[in-house]
């Protein structure tokens, strides 16, 4: 086990030191120890404690400390500092058969290809076959090995995934024999995309299943009905208690695994199939410590099952408090539980607005009246209007003139509303070297500025970052829209320096977007955790460009929540008047 894990981590920073074009003989040392590690025969813990390992052929003094470090940690911190200096989808290149580091050193450093749909815009406007040493041929070939890619990891948004899942679990209730329907996986911790669907369906007790034949068991029942069902597009495989389908919606085809628990086991079966594997793998661990078994059918001491129907059950008889789903990914929430530290999550009723929407003025349908109304169907105590600005010609964006008149169409608007306020804001384009679209004696009258980069997002990990921090130091600037500009699954990321943004961020009282759009997500959730870390506010906003586009709030808390974020970390939270002097602390005076 630990042979892999240690030739893995010597492979990959030797990749990331040639994508970096760092020295060839430290390269070539890496290499060597990852091959020898690799093909070792015993343990490398029981070769490093016998002393054997130290007398291995390629392995040096420094290469044997790092080993020790893994070891004792289970991380080498050498690895991690590698990691953090290249843009983590970099990697998911080296997947691409006939791609090598060599070569994603090239994308890299002379197209600034950050990742798959980078690299895929570059093949698609013809730039990759035009650098040395390419052409035509490799350029193909390339192609030919992202659609194998594409085709092997096969993940979805997870707004498509609960669509699709959404559609199972209406079916499943409405069965009989059904007792309870519960989502499980990824789905359920509400990762930003989703490999499959996993859906738990607990069995009625059979003396209530009065309609059932005799000999006909109702487990078998269910998954029939399930494979059975309208939405079904290929069944691939059905048994007793488990059956799996793909189902067509208006998405790519979603695989949903659906299986069947007894009461008794239910709580251990949700919790098993909520996992993370991580998660599971770690709360396994402490049973086993605890003299218990666990599994997806229960807790047991010998043969016994302790526990099994509920996961707060199984949580508490672990020493833990309960974990919920969206923090299950083995990222120090185990801890957190054992010592009663977990954060109290934000949830959409701690919601009192949204940051950031968009009207006809520019590119949404709506007018300023119906997104206020449907705010105000949402239970919101205000809204922010930020149509776009001027330089971003393709939404329509306004100019100063026309957001004067829309400014003063808000006041008009808010003297005849009741219980909701609009803010009069805007979403400004960040142009190059940071420069704002407006100037601020225009800022100023706005009682909201969001700052986004629209242009040039592939530029130099410097450049965007440098164009980022510069809006930050502008006064009227209260928040950073979609920090990262990613659309995931179509575009990649910019090569942003998250801890060097989210710093500036804390120094200059700027809160940061979770952008709630499914496909944007922006701040992500690792990102919102290095936020809350470091206190810089987080700003909700849905980007919504029609009054439907509100509901993705839900999106955002899930983030934010995955991001470790408690109400106070989260700007929506509070009261206009709290708001607006927060707003109003970072301008002058
Ligand atoms: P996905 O489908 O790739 O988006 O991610 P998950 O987390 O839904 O993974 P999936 O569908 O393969 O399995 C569902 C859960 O089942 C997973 O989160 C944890 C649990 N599980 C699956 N395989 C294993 C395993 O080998 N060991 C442990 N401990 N748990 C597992
Ligand atoms: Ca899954
Ligand atoms: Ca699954
Ligand atoms: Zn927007």
């Amino acid at each position: 086990m630990e042979n892999a894990a240690i030739s893995t981590i010597f492979s990959q920073m030797a990749d990331v030191m040639e994508i970096l074009g760092e020295d060839r003989f430290r390269i070539n040392s890496y290499r060597t120890v990852a091959r020898v590690i690799g093909e070792m025969p015993a343990d490398v813990a029981v070769l490093l404690k016998s002393g054997e390992l130290a007398e291995t052929p390629g392995i040096g003094k420094s290469t044997l400390a790092k080993i020790e470090e893994f070891v004792r940690t289970g991380a080498i911190q050498a690895h991690q500092e590698l990691l953090a200096r290249i843009p983590s989808s970099l990697l998911e290149l080296l997947n691409i058969p006939s791609v090598g580091p060599k070569t994603v050193k090239t994308f890299y450093h002379e197209l600034h290809i950050r990742g798959l749909s980078d690299l895929q815009k570059a093949l698609d406007e013809g730039v990759v076959e035009t650098l040395p040493g390419f052409g035509p041929k490799k350029a193909a070939a390339i192609r030919k090995g992202i659609e194998f890619v594409a085709k092997a990891t096969g993940r979805i948004r997870l707004d498509q995934a609960m669509v699709a899942a959404h559609a199972v679990v209406a079916y499943l209730q409405q069965l009989p024999g059904v007792d309870k329907v519960q989502p499980a996986g990824s789905l359920r911790r509400r990762a930003e995309t989703v490999g499959d669907v996993d859906i738990l369906v607990c069995a009625a007790p059979a003396k209530a299943l009065k309609e059932t034949p005799p000999g006909v068991a109702a487990n078998d029942r269910i998954i029939e009905s399930f494979t059975s069902a309208p939405f079904v597009e290929r069944v691939l495989a059905a048994g007793g208690t488990k059956g799996s389908v793909l189902i067509r919606t208006n998405a790519p085809p979603v695989q949903v695994d659906v299986r069947v628990v007894p009461s008794e086991s239910f709580g251990a079966a949700a919790q098993y199939f909520t996992g993370s594997k991580a998660h599971n793998v770690r709360l396994r661990e402490i049973a086993v410590k605890a003299g218990l078994k666990l599994n997806e059918y229960g807790l047991f001491k010998d043969e016994k099952r302790i526990t099994g129907a509920t996961e707060e059950e199984i949580y508490a008889r672990l020493g833990l408090d309960y974990v919920n789903p969206l923090l299950r990914e083995d990222r120090g929430e185990i801890e957190a539980a054992r010592k009663h530290a977990l954060p109290r999550l934000v949830a959409l009723d701690d919601i009192r607005g949204d940051f950031h929407s968009h009207t006809n003025a520019t590119d949404g349908s709506a007018t300023i009246e119906g997104m206020a109304q449907a705010a105000q169907s949402l239970g919101y105590e205000f809204l922010c209007i930020t149509d776009h600005s001027q330089s971003t010609v393709i939404a329509n964006g306004q100019s100063p003139e026309r957001l004067a008149r829309q400014i003063e169409q808000i006041h008009r608007i808010n003297a005849k509303l009741k219980g909701i306020t609009i803010l009069a804001g805007a979403e400004v384009d960040i142009l190059a070297e940071g420069r704002l679209d407006f100037e601020d004696e225009i800022l100023a009258d706005l009682d909201w500025v969001v700052a986004s980069i629209h242009s040039a997002l592939g530029g130099p990990r410097e450049r965007v970052t440098t164009r980022t921090l510069k809006a930050m130091d502008n006064p009227y600037v209260s928040c950073i829209g979609h920090p990262t500009g990613r659309v995931i699954g179509h575009r990649e990321a910019m090569d942003l320096d998250m801890p060097a943004v989210i710093e500036h961020a804390a120094q200059t009282g700027t809160a940061l977007e979770v952008n709630c759009d499914p496909s944007r997500l922006d701040l992500k959730d690792i990102h919102c955790r290095m936020a809350v870390e470091a206190g810089v506010k987080l700003a909700l906003g849905t980007d919504a460009h029609s009054p439907a586009g509100l509901f993705h709030m839900s999106f955002g808390i899930a983030t934010a929540g995955r991001g470790w974020a408690a109400k106070n970390s989260v700007l929506n939270t509070l009261s206009l008047t709290k708001i607006r002097a927060w707003i109003r602390s970072k301008r002058p005076r």
